[in-house]
């Protein structure tokens, strides 16, 4: 099967398995563990952060920054469309007591910065104390966009003004770095706290890492455990983490290379309504626009030619690029598109 569904498919390479059999480890409820530590080390440093914390999920991350900033019924900040307002199963305000203020992502991904300004609260008796901006880089619901560091810098800028703090939700920031030929450090300097996933265009099968300042990765790793996520001999994970950073960042200018020429084959595809020019990473999202024929059919006619790919509504579908994906897959898939909306 193409299966373009999600970069969470990806699978571990080779050398991930190879460098996990042998990776050393330890306790790291205790911090006992080598190769966790080497990838918390690592990954700090790659994102130009003090310290690390090894969580087992995009979630996990998302969630334990938040329980670390926000107290129960302080706000966050977010966007209409962030992951974690619309796919982490209300986690933060069910664990936490925290409130969300959600004002509309723009099509770019970004929040406008008045609007953050409009909803920053007063003190006052009757309101949620906010506490928290966080974004998104790169904006999965708005098409893999990406987030540039003068934006980002702008937002710490207004955040640090109000006492607020920042944290990024960078399931996919190394895209980001790749698409805007920048180092990650850049699109980071200006947030209080970042988390990545291992487990997606990286490839590594499990994992993400939360980075921020000492203080903050410390009253992290409590709220980890809080959550059930200190984990032990994690080093056989983080092994493959390792190797993520080490070997996979680069490469995801293939997954952007092939996304674009997908989306050129989607949209010159009768029946179809997709701008390519939009297209700034490994994402598409695309609109079935033949009368009579739904999202779910056409996944279901590309299901029957070996394509997967996920409806998002009733017209809307996302295909996503990754390391299992070929520029062969792409014009298999679109060959196979053809077929069905033909
Ligand atoms: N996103 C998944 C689905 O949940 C939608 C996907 O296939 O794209 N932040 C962002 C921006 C994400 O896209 C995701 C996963 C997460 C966080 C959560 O990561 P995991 O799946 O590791 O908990």
């Amino acid at each position: 099967m193409i299966d373009l569904r999600s970069d969470t498919v990806t699978l571990p390479t080779l050398r991930m398995r190879s460098e996990m059999a042998r990776a050393e480890v330890g306790d790291d409820v205790y911090g006992e563990d080598p190769t966790v530590n080497r990838l918390e080390a690592l990954a700090a440093e790659r994102v130009g952060k003090d310290a690390g914390l090894f969580v087992t999920s995009g979630t996990m991350a998302n969630l334990v920054a938040m329980l670390t900033f926000c107290g129960r019924g302080d706000e966050v900040i977010l966007g209409d469309q962030a992951h974690t307002f619309m796919y982490e199963a209300g986690g933060s305000a069910s664990l936490g007591g925290i409130h969300h203020y959600a004002i509309p992502n723009q099509p770019d991904g970004t929040l406008d910065l008045n609007q953050i300004q409009k909803a920053i609260r007063a003190e006052n008796v009757h309101f949620p104390r906010t506490r928290l901006i966080c974004l998104e880089n790169t904006q999965n619901r708005c098409g893999g966009v990406v987030l540039s560091a003068a934006y980002t810098d702008a937002v710490g800028e207004l955040a640090h003004e109000h006492g607020l703090r920042v944290y990024l939700d960078g399931a996919r920031l190394f895209n980001a770095a790749v698409a805007l030929q920048v180092d990650a450090s850049e699109l980071t300097r200006g947030v209080d706290a970042v988390g990545f996933c291992l487990s997606k265009g990286l490839s590594a099968p499990v994992g993400s890492v939360l980075c921020g300042e000492a203080e903050f990765v410390r009253e992290a790793r409590r709220w980890r455990k809080a959550v059930g996520g200190g984990m032990r001999q994690a080093g056989i994970l983080a092994a493959a983490g390792i190797v993520a950073l080490e070997d996979m960042v680069d490469r995801m200018a293939e997954d952007h290379e092939n996304a674009r020429l997908l989306a050129e084959g989607l949209a010159a595809t009768p029946g179809i309504g997709l701008d390519p020019q939009k297209i700034q990473t490994n994402i598409i999202y695309f609109d079935v626009v033949k009368p009579g024929v739904s999202a779910a059919d056409v996944t279901k006619g590309l299901r029957g030619r070996g394509v997967l790919v996920s409806p998002f509504s009733a017209s809307r579908i996302r295909v996503v690029t990754h390391y299992g994906i070929s520029r062969e897959d792409v014009e298999r898939t679109v060959a196979a598109m053809g077929e069905v909306l033909g």
